[in-house]
């Protein structure tokens, strides 16, 4: 069994990586950095480990990838993440549009790239990374949530369209978590920043989505988890606000 996995060289796709080959799959992980994922292959024993270094924003890449990967079993669509906390009269076009071209674009290239094998073998699973930030709102989670919508509301038509083909489709959408480089890259490698969004409180940690998606995986071949809302038991829903005048 092969899994493919995105954004594979820090965080959340890093502990997928682990878990996945700890249950016995050959992996073929990818990411920019191609001394990070060395370093895990080697980590890992680099046994039954492929390194491919792909820019999730790169299609015609995607698309190479996806010829040359061969037989895929699971599909972790992890590459993705947020720029910025702007208001949206405030954010950078150019921080959206890399929003959309790595969440969006970038997930479903390689998905449509990915998906005839699965349903030409009768077998699959595709695991996509979305957020809570893609059900509620906040202030600055503009493009980003939208982004992230799209994930869930596309791992849920693609369930539809795949009922009866024998690949299953799950959104995992984590709440916050630590120990990954989502808040560094948010707030432009300001370290300081991006460590007091978890100051005080305990957050998620990678483990625990890879945790999860070890879970989804092993369960029989029939049962698919459609959605799973996750967040720190220290997390909460923000209430409405209202302007008055
Ligand atoms: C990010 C989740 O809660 O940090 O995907 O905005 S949160």
């Amino acid at each position: 069994m092969k899994a493919m996995i995105t954004g594979a060289s820090s965080g959340i796709g890093e502990a997928i990586a682990v878990t996945l080959h700890k249950l016995g799959y050959e992996l073929l992980i990818t990411g920019r950095r191609e001394q990070r994922l060395n370093d895990l292959a080697h980590r890992l024993g680099d046994e039954r480990i492929t390194v491919q270094v792909l820019d999730i924003t790169d299609s015609q890449a995607i698309k190479e990838v996806a010829d040359e990967a061969g037989v895929v079993d699971v599909l972790i669509n992890n590459a993705g993440g947020a720029l910025g906390l702007a208001s949206a009269q405030e954010s950078e076009l150019s921080d959206w549009l890399t929003m959309i071209a790595t969440n969006v674009t970038g997930l479903t290239v390689l998905t449509h790239a990915i998906l005839p094998q699965m349903v030409e073998r009768h077998q699959g699973t595709i695991i996509n990374l979305g957020s809570v930030a893609g059900e509620f709102p906040y202030p600055g989670g503009n493009v980003y949530g939208a982004a992230k919508a799209f994930v869930r509301q596309f791992s849920l038509n693609l369930k539809a369209d795949l009922a009866g083909t024998g690949v299953r489709v799950t959104n995992i959408e984590p709440g916050m978590v630590g120990d990954t480089e989502f808040s560094l890259v948010r707030f432009d490698n300001d370290a300081d920043r991006a460590a007091s969004v978890y100051d005080g409180m305990q957050a998620l940690k990678p483990e625990d989505i890879a945790n999860l998606v070890g879970y989804i995986v092993t369960l029989p071949s029939h049962v698919n988890i459609n959605t799973v809302s996750l967040m720190p038991v220290d997390q909460g829903f923000g209430a409405f606000n209202v302007s008055r005048h």
